[in-house]
């Protein structure tokens, strides 16, 4: 399975939609939009894109029907990682090699550019509700749960206010979950929602979906090892336990997909990349 022709193919779509949905930095306010475009272009893996259009191949659909799935999933994530740069948050000065939106733009103008785009994720996926129907508005309410309080919100709170006294592998997985899985797991589903997968398909997708985002999200603190996050798998369970962990949950997920066969080979060989990659 040629993971790199599949990306080469597919990405153009993921892109070409993209441009499509931000507005241009041409039209005002120029400053907001182009603060807006600033890390969605160039972006970083896409790999909740391709999850999102794997997910819908995997059910017998075409990469296209997921695309507003997909879209929305890295809109979502773009903004995450904004606020997450801010000096309240993070205070990270660079993303991607690039200076943060924050600084390429001042702190406002970064508030605002991802609470833009946060709506804009949810613009996009309301709008497939002409062409996809209601299974639209059920990716909307996914989307909305694993991106709120429950979801991306709530385990940024927590991670921020982790006590490394009461550090467990529980605790962690838990933000984990909440934090980097959620997202994950609802481009998965929603780019099988609109590719028309079944109630049990979803249930398996989502369950596969949260378990390959613990599972990369482990493989993202052994990449940060030297950082000493307190909420991190490696130093709950050390380099070894925490990559062992990673895979035991990665082939848990892999057998969940077992039965879509050989349409899901690459929806197979994203989660082997997102678990094991060295990005
Ligand atoms: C500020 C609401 C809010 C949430 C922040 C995104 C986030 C939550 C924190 C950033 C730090 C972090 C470890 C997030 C977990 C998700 C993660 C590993 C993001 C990086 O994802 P990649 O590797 O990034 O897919 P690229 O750059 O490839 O898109």
């Amino acid at each position: 399975m040629d993971l790199d022709a599949y990306v080469s193919e597919r990405s153009p779509l993921v892109e070409r939609f993209l441009e499509n949905l931000l507005p241009s930095s041409d039209r005002p306010p120029e400053v907001l939009h182009a603060a807006m475009r600033h890390l969605v272009f160039p972006g970083g893996k896409r790999l909740r894109p391709l999850l999102a259009m794997a997910s819908a191949e995997a059910v017998g659909a075409t990469a296209e029907r997921a695309l507003p799935a997909a879209a929305a999933a890295e809109l979502i994530h773009t903004y995450s990682l904004i606020h997450d740069d801010l000096p309240c948050m993070d205070d990270d000065a660079e993303r991607r090699g690039r200076p943060s939106v924050h600084i390429a733009f001042g702190e406002t103008v970064a508030v605002l550019a991802g609470d833009a785009l946060q709506a804009l994720a949810f613009e996009a996926l309301a709008r497939a509700a002409d062409s996809h129907g209601t299974c639209a508005a059920a990716a909307i309410v996914d989307l909305a749960t694993a991106a709120g309080a429950s979801g991306l919100v709530g385990g940024q709170v927590d991670d921020l206010a982790f006590d490394p006294a009461k550090a467990s592998n529980e605790r962690v997985e838990s933000v984990h979950e909440r934090k980097s899985a959620a997202l994950i797991a609802a481009a998965i589903v929603g780019g099988a929602r609109l590719g028309g997968a079944s109630e049990p398909q979803l249930e398996e997708l989502g369950r596969f979906g949260r378990e390959v985002g613990v599972a990369f999200q482990i493989a993202d603190d052994l990449l940060d090892e030297g950082e000493n996050e307190p909420c991190s798998s490696l130093t709950v369970l050390g380099r070894e336990a925490a990559r062992e962990r990673a895979e035991m949950l990665l082939s848990r997920a892999l057998a969940r997909v077992e039965d879509l066969g050989s349409r899901a080979e690459v929806l197979r060989e994203l989660a082997r990349f997102a678990v094991r990659r060295d990005v």
